[in-house]
This record gives C-alpha cells, structure tokens and sequence, in this order.
C-alpha cells in the first residue's frame, strides 16, 4: 500500500509516517518517487507500538557502604555538585526516600559527627557537609502527583539546633504524598500546637536530635495528642522506616 494510505491505518499524519520511514522504524521500499508499505509491516509496527513498555528499571543498591564511602568523600571535600548528583541519581533510579536518608544519610552524618567529636574535623568542614545535605535533601523534595495522602506538621523543639533529622523525615513524607508544613527548629510548643490546629494535621512529627529538648518535646506531645491528633516523637535510635510506615497507611 502507498504510504498515504498507511499512515491512515496507522493513525498518524503522513509526515509522522514518512519520518518513521527515514529514521528506519517502519519498513518501507521506494518505488519511483513515493514509498509503498507491505501489509505485514503495518501489522507489525501497530503491534510493536501497542505493546506494554517494562517499567523504568529500579536501581537496586548492592553495596550501600561503597555509596556511603563516596558520598562521605564528596561532603568532607566540599564537592556539593557530585553529592547531589549521585543522590538524584539514587532517587530517579526509583530508591525510596527513606532508604536514602537511612542507608546513606544517616550513617555518613554519624560518621561525621565522630569525627568532629575527635578532632579531627573542624567546625567549618562540618557546617559545610551539613549545608550541602541539606541543599540535597530539598533537591529531592518534588511537588507529590495526586490528591494528598494527609496533612502533615513537623518540627523541632526549643534547645536543638538539629535541623536536618526534621528535613529528612519530611522528604520521606513528601515522597508517599503527605502536605507537609515544615516548621523547622526552635518552635515553642504553644506555637507549635496553634498551627497544628490551624492546619488542621492528621499526623504531627517530633523530631529531638538533643535531649535537652526532650522535655518540651514531651510537652508537645502531650498537646498534640490532647487535641486528638496522631503525634509520633522520634530522633536518634528510631527508624524513619517506621515513620514511613505508618505514613503509607491512609489517614
Ligand atoms: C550536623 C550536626 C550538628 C549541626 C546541625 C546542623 C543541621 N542543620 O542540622 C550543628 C552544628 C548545629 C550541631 C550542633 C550541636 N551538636 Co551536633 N551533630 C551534628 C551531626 C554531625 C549530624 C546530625 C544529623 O543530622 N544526624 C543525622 C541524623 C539524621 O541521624 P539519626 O540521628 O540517626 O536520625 C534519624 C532519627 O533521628 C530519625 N528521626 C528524626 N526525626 C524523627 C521523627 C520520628 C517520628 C521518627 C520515627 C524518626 C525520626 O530520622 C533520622 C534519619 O534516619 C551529629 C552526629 C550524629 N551522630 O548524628 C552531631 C551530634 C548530634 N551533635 C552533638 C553535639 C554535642 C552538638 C552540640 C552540643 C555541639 C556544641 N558544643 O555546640 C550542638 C548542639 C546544639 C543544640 N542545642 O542543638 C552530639 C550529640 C551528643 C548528645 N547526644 O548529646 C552529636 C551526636 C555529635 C557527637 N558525636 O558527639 N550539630
């Protein structure tokens, strides 16, 4: 059959057509100046578009203690273009957040803080590796498709500095599709509750990195969970797996 004729079997514009002809994915021959289409390759070629795609591969992590040793170099270097690289690379791969923060994270910020604590680090290279994990866990932060598993409120009481642990429990909220209001550190309980309300949350995070902040945590808490609202206090020791968990469940 003539191309024209084709490209009507085929559904599409004859230009679309005779570009497939060009690139080679539709077989055609040439006879004098027009191009002529076997049946069978028509066929063929409907099929072929109409068949399923696999899903986008999904990197499996071998040896997350090779990715934690490169990822621990690009900190301590100051090599923030490649540590965000390799981490969006995990992430468009289709590793979960929450691995991320847990397997790669976590235990290089650990490491860090080990190092700092011996003196082998000084305070500058340690503001400077927490600085760029935090410019890459927002990089991983994308606006969530669909309706919105819940609303979310995460903060840090008064009497810790630590920012990051709040940051990486509302990445993993925000990649299983929660709104989340991100309040940072230093909140006073009393503000914290206002918003909480305000808001209207479903589920309110805790996140204590120093325990001279557990008291006004607990007080948190306690608020919280007065109003009725789902409250969950968590820092070093408790697994954001456990946290994503329950976050995967509808409110
Ligand atoms: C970076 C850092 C800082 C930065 C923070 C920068 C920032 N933007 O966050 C700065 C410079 C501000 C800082 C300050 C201090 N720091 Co500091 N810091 C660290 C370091 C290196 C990393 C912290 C971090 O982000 N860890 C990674 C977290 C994410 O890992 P994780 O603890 O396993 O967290 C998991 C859980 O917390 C969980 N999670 C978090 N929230 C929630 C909530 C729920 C519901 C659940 C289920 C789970 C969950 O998720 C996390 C991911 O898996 C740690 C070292 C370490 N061991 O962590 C020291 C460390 C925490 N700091 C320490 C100290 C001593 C201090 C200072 C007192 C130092 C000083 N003399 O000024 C001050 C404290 C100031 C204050 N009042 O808060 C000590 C704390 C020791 C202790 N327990 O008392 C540590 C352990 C260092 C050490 N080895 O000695 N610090």
């Amino acid at each position: 059959m003539e191309l024209k004729e084709a490209a009507e079997r085929l559904g599409v514009h004859y230009q679309t057509a005779y570009r497939w002809v060009r690139t080679g994915e539709l077989r055609a021959h040439k006879i004098g100046t027009t191009y002529s289409v076997d049946e069978a390759d028509v066929v063929n070629f409907l099929e072929e578009r109409n068949r399923p795609t696999a899903p986008p591969s999904k990197t499996q992590v071998r040896n997350w203690e090779h990715q934690q040793t490169r990822f621990s170099e690009f900190l301590l270097s100051g090599k923030e273009i490649e540590a965000r690289a390799m981490v969006l690379r995990l992430f468009e791969g289709g590793v979960e957040v929450v691995d991320i923060c847990e397997y790669l994270f976590s235990p290089v910020l650990f490491q860090i803080g080990e190092f700092w604590a011996e003196g082998s680090l000084t305070i500058a290279e340690e503001h400077r590796a927490s600085a760029i994990c935090e410019r890459t866990l927002a990089a991983l932060m994308q606006n969530p498709r669909g309706r919105p598993r819940g609303v979310a409120v995460i903060g840090t009481p008064p009497g810790d500095e630590h920012s990051l642990p709040s940051a990486m429990a509302t990445a993993v909220l925000r990649s299983l599709r929660w709104q989340v209001h991100h309040l940072g550190t230093q909140v006073p309980p009393k503000d914290f509750l206002k918003l909480v309300t305000d808001v209207g949350a479903d589920l309110v995070v805790i996140s204590v990195t120093h325990p001279s902040a557990l008291p006004e945590g607990e007080v948190i808490e306690d608020l919280v969970s007065r109003a009725g609202i789902r409250v969950m206090m968590g820092g070093p020791g408790t697994p954001l797996r456990s946290l994503a968990d329950i976050a995967s469940r509808r409110v």
